[in-house]
């Protein structure tokens, strides 16, 4: 059961400032009084009786998901109209961001560098009984704007997707066809940089049949995702900080 509390007392809103353009839904920054502690807070309006039990259940999972990879719920109230969950806040903006950031040359390292800890993450997840099923770079934020640590967002509300996919069809109904039959495809062009084990990790996970399909565990023990440091001192880019 949730605490019944005004926001005001123990929280200061700042309702200007939406995290993320509103696309996490509403969440803003906020500090807590007491402690001056700067946090993530998700407004959620009560309007169906559908959307207090969601909220319910995706605290209940964020209650069992204490992991340095994975955002973590600081406190949850409930008001006369709303429930509100305050998070952990990280300043780094979206995974996302920094994809399609043509002046952030991401290179191989850096990625094995983010898919490391988001598999820990999910090993994680799994481990104690949860599957995230909205997997995507959106969902991953950043701690820090040049750092490499990252947390996994969004337990328990599932969002659409899209952009360049090993799936990508000529038009969203084809594509759609390839993701339903598991076609997929490497353009030679466009993957010519990467790496065969990164392509082999990849081609790895997106086989339909899930029991044929690579688990958090066995992600971790990819050849992709080890001898890390041996791959940096080869890499041209130094990582700006270790994680
Ligand atoms: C931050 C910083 C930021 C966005 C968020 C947190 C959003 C987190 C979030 C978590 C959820 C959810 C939606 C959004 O359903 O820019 O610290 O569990």
């Amino acid at each position: 059961t949730l605490r019944s509390a005004s926001v005001s007392s123990q929280f200061s809103l700042n309702s200007k400032n939406i995290l993320g353009g509103g696309k996490f839904g509403e969440v803003h920054t906020c500090t807590e009084k007491e402690t001056g502690l700067k946090l993530a807070a998700k407004v959620i309006r009560k309007q169906g009786a559908k959307d207090k039990e969601m909220v319910l259940l995706e605290i209940d999972v964020m209650n069992q998901l204490n992991h340095h990879n994975l955002i973590q719920l600081y406190d949850a109230i409930e008001t006369p109209r709303e429930i509100i969950l305050f998070m952990e806040f990280v300043e780094g903006g979206e995974l996302f961001e920094r994809i399609i950031d043509d002046d952030y040359h991401l290179t191989e390292v850096d990625c094995m560098v983010f898919v490391r800890q988001i598999c820990e993450g999910i090993r994680f997840m799994h481990h104690m009984g949860v599957l995230h099923l909205d997997l995507k770079p959106e969902n991953i934020l950043c701690v820090t704007a040049t750092g490499h640590m990252v947390k996994i967002i969004d337990f328990g509300l599932a969002r659409r997707l899209s952009g360049l996919s090993p799936f990508l069809g000529d038009d969203d109904t084809e594509t759609l066809n390839n993701v339903l039959a598991a076609n997929w495809y490497f353009d030679e062009e466009t993957f010519e940089s990467v790496s065969n084990e990164a392509k082999d990790f990849v081609s790895n996970l997106i086989i339909k049949d899930k029991s044929a399909r690579m688990s958090a565990d066995q992600c971790l023990q990819h050849p992709w995702l080890n001898n890390l440091a041996e791959k940096a001192k080869r890499s041209n880019r130094r990582l700006k900080s270790q994680v």
